[in-house]
Order: C-alpha cells, then structure tokens, then sequence
C-alpha cells in the first residue's frame, strides 16, 4: 500500500483503513492504494471478506477538488478515473463491506455504492452533492445511486445534492445494518455474518429502475424544478440525464453517458465558478493574523438588545444553535410584539416541514424575554439590535458596559455605524466587535464580522467559530460606511434608478438583472426593504451632497407621494393583496415628466446595458473596498455577494464574475461609462491596474486588513 491506506488483518477479515485527513477525498495515491489492497485480498486465501474504512472523523468526502484543475488539463485521466477501481471492488470474490461514518459523499458514495454490503452509524450523511460544484458524479454515482434507492430518490439526490441520513439511507436500501458503538468493530462484526453469502453486485440489479411510462414523468417533474430552482444552472439537468440514462441503457453504455456529462461539466465556466465559491467560503475563515491557534472565548450564553425585525431573528438563530439567549426590550408591549413575531416565524417553520413542534418548541424555552438587565452579566456575548442611530447605540453601549462581565464580548448589528465610535464608550473596545446580520437573520447565511481597530484577536477568532456554529458563513470586514456588502450595494442601487431616469422600465430593470441571475431585482429589492429608509437619510445629508454629482430622485419622488414599497402596497410597483408585483404606468409617467423637466434624456436601453451597469458598478466599488483593504480577498467579496445579496453562485460573485469577463473589457466598459455620465464612474486605481497588467482580481491579495 502506501501511507494513504492502511491494510491490517482482524483474523480472516481484512481491513482497509482510507487516511487522508482530513477529509479522506480521493486524491492521487488513495485509489491506487485501495486497488493494491483489493488486489492482495482477492489473492489471499486467508481472508474470508474485508471492511473498508475511513481513519479519522468520517468515511471519504469525495474526489480531491484541489485535483480538478487537472482532470481539466489532462495532467490527469479525464474525470476522476477511479472507475476501474470501482469495477475492482465490484468483481472482487470476496464480500466487501463498506463501513461509513461521518460523510461519505460525491465519490465517497460512489465508491461505497460498489462494495457489496454498507453499514454506518448513526447521523452518516451519505450523497452525490456533486451538482453544487456545478459538476455530476463522475465515477458511476447516476448508475449505481438509482439501482439502489430507485429513481425518483436518485434524481433528487443528484439533482439537489442534499445529503440524506443513515436511517433514511437505511429504509431506502442504500445501507444495510446501522451499527451502534464501535464502527470497526461493528462491520467486522458484520462481515463474519455475511461470510459464504453470494456477493451482491449493485451494477446488476435493476429491481429499482421502474417503468419507462412512471421514469418520465419523474425526470419531466425534476426538469422543470431543476430549472425553477437552480435558475440557469447546467449541472443539475445534466445530473438528471444521466440518471435517466441509467433507466434506459446497460450499465456500462449508462457509465460512459455519464462521463460525457460529467466532463462537459467539469469544463464548464459554471464549475469553475462554483469550486471557486467552495474554496471562496472555506477561505474567507482565515485572518492572516489571527492563527489557527488563536485562543476563544466560550459562547455558553448570550443577550441580545432590542426585539425587533433583526433582534428577533437573532435570538432565533442563538437557540437554534442550541444557546440560552436573553431578548431585551424597551418595554412590555414591544417585548410582547417581538416574542409574537418569532412564535409566528416559527409556526411557519413548522407547517413548511423546517422544523419540528418538539424543537420549537425546545428552542423557545432558551429565548428568555425581559425588559431589565437582569441576568446580563451572566452572558458571554451581547448583540446589540437597538435602531439605527449613534447617540442610542453609545447610550446601549455604555450601560452594556457597567452590566456586562468583565470578559464578555459586546456586539453590534448596526448596518452602518462606525464600530470604533461605538465601541470608544467602554471600558473594553478591545471586547467589542461588528456582527452584522442580513435580514432575516434566522434565514440569510451572511454575517459580515466588523473588525474595529481595537477588536483584538481572540474575539475575532472567536466570532468566526461562532459563525459556523450558528449556521453562517463569516466574513471579515473592516469598518468603513456601509462595510463591505452595503458600501458596494449603494452604487448598483443607485444606478437601477439612474437607468429608470433615463428611460428604462422597471420592469426591464428588474428583468435584466433577474435573468442575470440575480435573486430579485434591484428595484424590487428596493419595495422589500423599504424606499423610505434611504430617502429619510438622503434628506438628512442634503447638506453633504457635493455639488455637479448626480443623485437618484426618481425613489424620491416615490416617497413623497407615499410610495414607500411593499409594507404601503405600492413602491416602484403596485402590490396586490398577496403581495404580487404588479408594474404601474404611473410611476413611468411620473419620472417621464420629471425627466422632461429636469432636461434627462430618455431613450431606449437595452439588456445588457442595464446589466454592465449595475454589475459594473458593484464590481468598481469591489475594487476599491479591496485595495483600501476592507475586504481581505476577492473571494471574501464573493462570498458576501453570493450569501448576502443573492448575487448567483454559478457566476461565482462579482469578482469572479469581473475576472471570467476579463478587467481589460470590464475596465474599458467603465471608462465608456465614466465618459458618458461622470465623476461617478471614476475606474477604481485597482482595476485600472490589475487591468493594465493583464491580471485578475483572483490574483489580488490585500494582505492584512487595516482600518487605519
Ligand atoms: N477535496 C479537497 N478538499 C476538501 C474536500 C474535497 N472533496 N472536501 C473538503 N475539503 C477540505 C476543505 O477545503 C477544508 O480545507 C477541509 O477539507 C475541511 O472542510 C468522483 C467528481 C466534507 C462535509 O463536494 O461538503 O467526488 O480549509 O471546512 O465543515 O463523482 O468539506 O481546512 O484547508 O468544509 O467539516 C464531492 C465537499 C467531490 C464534498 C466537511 N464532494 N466537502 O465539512 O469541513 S466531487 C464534495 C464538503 C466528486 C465524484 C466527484 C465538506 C465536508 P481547509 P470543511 P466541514
Ligand atoms: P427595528 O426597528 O425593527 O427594531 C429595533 C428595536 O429596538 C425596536 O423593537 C425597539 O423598540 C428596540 N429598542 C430601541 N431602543 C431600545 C433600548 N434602549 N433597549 C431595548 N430595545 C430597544 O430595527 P431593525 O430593523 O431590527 O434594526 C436593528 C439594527 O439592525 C439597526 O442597527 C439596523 O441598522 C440593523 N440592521 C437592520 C437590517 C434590516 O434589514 N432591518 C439589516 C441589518 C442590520
């Protein structure tokens, strides 16, 4: 063998021990060691039937996705090439059982799939999340996965690419025996029971493949929801062929059907993109200088302040971690109305299937409703959730101070304010730290974590490993208005306005930018979240505005005629009883008219158009968020696009997305723009330089992140 796999002996059953930490993948060496083993078990007439097992904290995670670059450049066989070894395992006379814990995914599965018998304990997750990375299984998962769940759980599985559990998998067929206590010791166990029994190949069985009349409308359903639900998205129609293509063709015609799918995928700009934002999220965990080892603070506790839209849904998102949390009001009445918003929020959990009633119910016995301070310094963490104002944040924060314990973290979920002014009204600004949440707090996974120049490193570490805990993904960001996210949203916004000014509809706005791939258009995102927030701060720094650069008016005129979106049933459209959009002429005749007045030019704009714009001008203020360093990576950008903003993972976020374009034509598109509209489209220094040097911001690393 090699150090990658391990054979040892338990009598006549052999073991084959997968090590690879720390997820087992199969990267070169793996199979070949696997093959060396079955080869020598097959030979060896001491051996009665063999355990394959992962060492570590779980069985194989998949192929090696470092490895891709290289099935895409022909280093290595096209696709992951351990097809043959799974042939190996399949013809090998002697029982295989595949012995599975923690994950056995892509690969993983793949590979178990072609042992003879499978047994894991309890909370195995087992799956073909392939399509994720905007790939399919590439080793026989479309061919194997069917003939033993069936089809329709075959098309889901490959389809979506959610993991399901051993007891599910136990029910399904996928696995045979759940194995309580020791794994080895259990499958050895099993093994010796199987002993003498025919070895049972998953390649010929076919008693699950259904009829061609009940396969159609399976696959014609999961078309037409693939599409819905991963708009745009390649890789899950093609997940969904090749398993078609296991109910119609012999297995190895079937086999061959899926490799041709599996490396149209894997060379596609989708995949890229995607592997990209698995790296991107996994990346943006580590601060150059706050080391892995960095010490933490316990998080056994927590409080948050203010129980409104955002304070709720944090408290939620605290006890569905499983962690105490206080919720604080101002008063009886507004603490009543809060802990009944999260009641409701959790009935529809409930009836949509998220959530059990026993586990609502559990997590509502660790949401403690009060209106004092009581028990506050008792916890190891506080968020702030107060509305948006600095004299009342300072207020909050000072008295946090007195009753909070020496060594408690203190956080704010403030969207806009600086940290550092905040946190300069304790005893303890090193202790104090940006959580800043997207709405809904308890659905979105973003958590920008702002880093103040006093935050120090235990905090930020130890925010980060909260971040995980509590289901999100954590990026770091320095602290400068709007942060990352909302510093970078503000000129995209501004420019789906700007081409409503100059002519556009908003419908062609919204449509643009939602056949991009956006999640929702910008305008529609706009009467979501209210029109009125924005207008009341733009009145407030009129005074600010510097004179000759052009500001938005038309979501202004909106507001003054009470227009302020969704929650007053009209915005920049109209909106039904349940809340459907519906577009209004009179918002395009009020801003026609006001155009006409204000000597704007109206004309006709096209698709892409709208989209260079938006997209570009998120992409130039990316830079400069980048090269001022408040933002660590380009991958960090991403991820906050991609998590926060429903920017669409398969373009890999606008970074990535910039790079595939190419900064040369990006660059010359905003300098085009610059020239037509203004100051507003100044090229940041970065493209321009990256641009200019034929590189990409992939390649731009910003170092650590200062917020000097
Ligand atoms: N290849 C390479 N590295 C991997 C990896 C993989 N498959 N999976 C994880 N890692 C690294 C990851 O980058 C991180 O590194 C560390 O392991 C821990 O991961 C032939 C074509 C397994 C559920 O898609 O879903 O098989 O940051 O932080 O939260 O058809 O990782 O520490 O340097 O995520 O405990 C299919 C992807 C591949 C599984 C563990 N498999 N991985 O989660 O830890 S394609 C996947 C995951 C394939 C076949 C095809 C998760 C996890 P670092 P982590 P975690
Ligand atoms: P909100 O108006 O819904 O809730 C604020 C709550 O704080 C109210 O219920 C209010 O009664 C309570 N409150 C005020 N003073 C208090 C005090 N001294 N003690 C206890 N409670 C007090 O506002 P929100 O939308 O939840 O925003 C809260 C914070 O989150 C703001 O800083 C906001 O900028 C930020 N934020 C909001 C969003 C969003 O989309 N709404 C997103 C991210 C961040």
């Amino acid at each position: 063998m090699n150090e990658l796999v391990q054979l040892t002996w338990n009598s006549d059953i052999a073991i084959v021990t997968i090590d690879n930490p720390p997820v087992n993948a199969l990267s070169l060496g793996v199979p070949e060691g696997i093959s060396e083993a079955i080869e020598q078990i097959a030979a060896d007439d001491g051996v009665q039937a063999a355990v394959v097992i992962g060492g570590g904290t779980t069985f194989v995670a998949g192929a090696d996705i470092k490895e891709f670059e290289k099935f895409r450049s022909g280093q290595r066989p096209r696709g992951p090439g351990h097809l043959p070894l799974l042939r190996q395992i399949e013809d090998c006379p002697k029982p295989i059982v595949m012995a599975m814990h923690g994950t056995a995914l892509g690969g993983g599965l793949e590979l178990a799939m072609a042992g003879h018998y499978r047994v894991a304990v309890p909370g195995t997750q087992v799956g073909q999340p392939e399509v994720k990375l905007g790939i399919i299984p590439g080793a026989g998962g479309t061919q194997r996965l069917p003939r033993l769940v069936g089809v329709a759980k075959a098309v889901e599985m490959c389809a979506y690419g959610s993991p399901i559990k051993a007891d599910e998998a136990l029910r399904l067929g996928l696995i045979d025996r759940i194995i309580d206590g020791d794994l080895q010791a259990g499958a050895v166990g099993f093994a010796r029971d199987i002993v003498g029994r025919p070895v049972q190949k998953t390649r010929d069985k076919s008693d699950k493949l259904g009829t061609p009349q009940e396969n159609d409308a399976i696959f014609t359903a999961a078309r037409e929801s693939a599409r819905k639900k991963q708009r745009g998205v390649v890789a899950p129609l093609a997940a969904i062929d090749a398993v078609a293509a296991s109910a119609k063709l012999p297995f190895e015609e079937g086999c061959r059907e899926e490799q041709r799918l599996f490396a149209d995928c894997l060379n596609s700009n989708q995949s890229k993109a995607l592997i990209h934002v698995f790296f991107a999220e996994r990346e943006a965990a580590k601060i150059p200088d706050v080391p892995k080892n960095t010490s933490t603070i316990a998080i056994n506790s927590a409080a948050v302040i203010g129980a409104g839209t955002m304070g709720g849904g944090i408290a939620m998102v605290f006890a569905n971690a499983g962690i105490p949390v206080l919720l604080k009001e101002a008063d009886q009445p507004g603490l009543d109305r809060g802990i009944a918003r999260i009641r409701q929020n959790y009935v529809h959990s409930v009836e949509r299937g998220r959530f059990t009633q026993e586990f609502v119910d559990e997590r509502l016995r660790l949401i403690q409703p009060t209106v004092t301070f009581d028990g506050f310094d008792k916890a190891d963490m506080v968020i702030e959730a107060v509305f948006e104002g600095m004299a009342l944040k300072k207020e909050v924060f000072a008295e946090l101070d007195r009753v909070c314990k020496r060594g408690a973290i203190l956080a704010s979920n403030t969207s806009t304010l600086n940290i550092d002014e905040i946190a300069s009204v304790t005893s303890r600004p090193d202790l104090v730290i940006g959580t800043h949440f997207f709405s809904p707090a308890n659905v979105m996974r973003l958590l920008e974590l702002v880093r103040g120049k006093k935050t120090c490193k235990e905090v930020i570490a130890t925010a980060m490993q909260l971040s995980r805990k509590l289901g999100k993904v954590g990026v770091l960001v320095g602290n400068c208005r709007g942060f990352v996210g909302n510093r970078m949203f503000h000129p995209y916004m501004r420019e789906s306005v700007f081409l409503v000014e100059e002519g556009a509809t908003v419908e062609a706005v919204d449509k643009a930018l939602y056949d991009f791939g956006m999640a929702m258009g910008p305008l529609a995102v706009g009467d979501l979240a209210g029109l009125d927030v924005g207008w009341r701060i733009r009145k407030e720094y009129r005074h600010l505005e510097k004179p000759g650069v052009r500001q938005a008016v038309a979501g202004d005129l909106l507001c003054e005629l009470g227009r302020f979106g969704q929650k007053t049933g009209a915005g920049w459209y109209k909106y039904d009883q349940n809340r459907r959009a519906i577009p209004d002429p009179e918002v395009t005749e009020l801003v026609r008219k006001w155009a006409a007045e204000a000597g704007v030019t109206q004309r006709r704009i096209s698709a892409d158009e709208i989209v260079d714009r938006c997209i570009y001008a998120l992409v130039n203020e990316g830079a400069r968020v980048l090269e001022e360093g408040y933002a660590l990576r380009a991958g960090d950008v991403d991820t906050i696009y991609i998590n926060g903003y429903g920017f669409p993972a398969h373009l890999g976020g606008p970074m990535w997305f910039a790079d595939t374009v190419g900064l040369q034509k990006v660059y010359d598109r905003i300098l085009e723009f610059h020239r037509q509209h203004g100051s507003l489209w100044e090229p940041a220094p970065l493209l321009k330089q990256l641009a200019e040097d034929g590189k990409t911001f992939a390649s731009f690393n910003a170092g650590v992140e200062s917020t000097a």
